[in-house]
């Protein structure tokens, strides 16, 4: 098997890949390790910036999001029992963004690549990727019983924190950059509609927690826990009284409960690899660079990578110059450390550190109340959340 663009992980990074380079007229192939129902239900991200869904609509995947997305022009910060909203298009000149879950951008772009793009192989297992240094890199996989070789002009790593993409670069050339956090967040589904019409991040003195949806019909929760939490020894009651807790406020706002049928903890890193690149060999979103959910950034950071890829080749073939190409890990990188920034300050701000002193808690308030009443500060919040722009 041959192709122009080899890609390893159909999550949001390798479909949208796929859909941006058929849209561009270069042919690439998509190997998937998992079934398409794994794909399709997995359940990750819920907001997409305003450049995430600029990008998916030119590339013609947006219109069941433009139809069945819940457009969103501001979050709510909880604190102290106090509410503080903070109006995203007033702040950043028109900004906003959709909730609309990595579930159903999946689908939507694995829908569309079916029907009108190259080869997408589910249970197609990449095992290593080789020669990443010559013209011609190959992607070793296993499909159907088989081992086979996929011959590439380019490979592209979409296939998350734990795939083998990475590992192709040599560790003289690697650089990473981690940080672990003692918490993790257990998330919930529950056939409830949401509270609020808006997310409301809340930090409390017993932990952090959020609120956000799916629909007008399903909320979407989470919690912190400590990172070994078992999900199971979460009684339902248990999660709604602490989720009550954690939101409490000085007004009559009420937590709505209904039947959860969902549980899972998710564990949070920072991590980021530098280059993004060796050779012919690039890595995008998970694969990449990792950020805790707090900022909810990863699925478009994910989107920035590909898209920045997709216009260094368009560039290469329009005139000849790898330029763009040469250029990709840096260009990246200044965004995805943007993020890392963004995501880590949202974290320290909202949620209890168990080695925390009396100090630091004063220091987290002192933070929310200064976006509160102070507009500079509240600004640079809703810039950062709403996306750093793609150029
Ligand atoms: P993915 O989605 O992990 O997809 C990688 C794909 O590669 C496949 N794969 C392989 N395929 C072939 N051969 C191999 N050897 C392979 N190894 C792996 C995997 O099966 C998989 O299908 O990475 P991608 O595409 O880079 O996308 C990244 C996003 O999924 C991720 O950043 C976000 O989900 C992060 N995230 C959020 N991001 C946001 O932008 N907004 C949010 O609100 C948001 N909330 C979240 C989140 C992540 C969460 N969790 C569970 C980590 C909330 C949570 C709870
Ligand atoms: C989600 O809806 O899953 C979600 C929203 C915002 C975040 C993280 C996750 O920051």
């Amino acid at each position: 098997m041959r192709t122009t663009v080899g890609i390893i992980g159909a999550g949001p990074a390798g479909l949208l890949l796929a859909r941006l380079l058929h849209n561009a007229g270069i042919d690439s192939v998509v190997l998937e390790s998992r079934d398409r129902a794994y794909v399709e239900h997995r359940q990750r991200a819920g907001i997409l910036e305003q450049g995430t869904v600029d990008v998916l609509r030119a590339a013609g995947a947006g219109k069941r999001m433009d139809r069945e997305g819940l457009p969103h022009d501001g979050i709510e910060l909880r604190f102290d029992r106090r509410r503080h909203r903070v109006d995203f298009p007033a702040l950043t000149g028109g900004r906003s963004v959709m909730v609309y879950a990595q579930t159903e951008v999946c689908k939507d772009l694995i829908a569309l690549q079916l029907k009108e793009g190259g080869p997408l192989l589910f249970e197609a297992e990449a095992l290593a990727v080789e020669g990443a240094e010559t013209d011609r890199p190959t992607i070793r996989f296993r499909h159907e019983g088989r081992e086979d070789v996929l011959e590439c002009d380019y490979v592209v790593g979409c296939d998350g924190f734990w795939g083998v993409a990475r590992k192709a670069i040599p560790a003289s050339v690697s650089q990473t950059f981690e940080r672990t956090y003692p918490f993790g967040w257990l998330g919930i589904l529950a056939d409830v509609p949401p509270s609020h019409d808006e997310l409301i991040y809340a930090r409390h003195d017993r932990g952090f927690a959020l609120l956000s949806m799916r629909s007008p019909s399903v909320s979407r929760l989470y919690l912190q826990v400590p990172v070994d939490t078992d999900a199971e020894s979460w009684s339902d009651e248990r999660i709604w009284d602490e989720l009550e807790r954690r939101f409490e406020t000085d007004d009559d706002w009420t937590l709505q409960r209904g039947p959860i049928t969902q549980k899972s903890v998710t564990p949070m890193r920072s991590y980021v690899h530098e280059p993004m690149r060796h050779g012919r060999l690039f890595l995008a979103g998970d694969a990449a660079h990792i950020v805790p959910p707090t900022g909810a950034k990863g699925l478009n950071l994910a989107v920035g990578d590909v898209v920045t890829f997709v216009r260094a080749l368009v560039h290469r073939r329009e005139t000849g110059s790898a330029e763009l190409l040469d250029a990709y890990s840096a260009n990246c990188l200044r965004r995805v450390w943007q993020a890392e920034r963004f995501s880590y300050d949202m974290t320290a701000m909202l949620h209890r550190d168990p080695d925390a002193t009396p100090f630091d808690r004063r220091v987290q308030l002192a933070r929310l109340d200064r976006i509160s009443s102070c507009r500079a500060a509240e600004t640079d919040l809703a810039l950062g959340y709403t996306g750093f722009p793609l150029d």
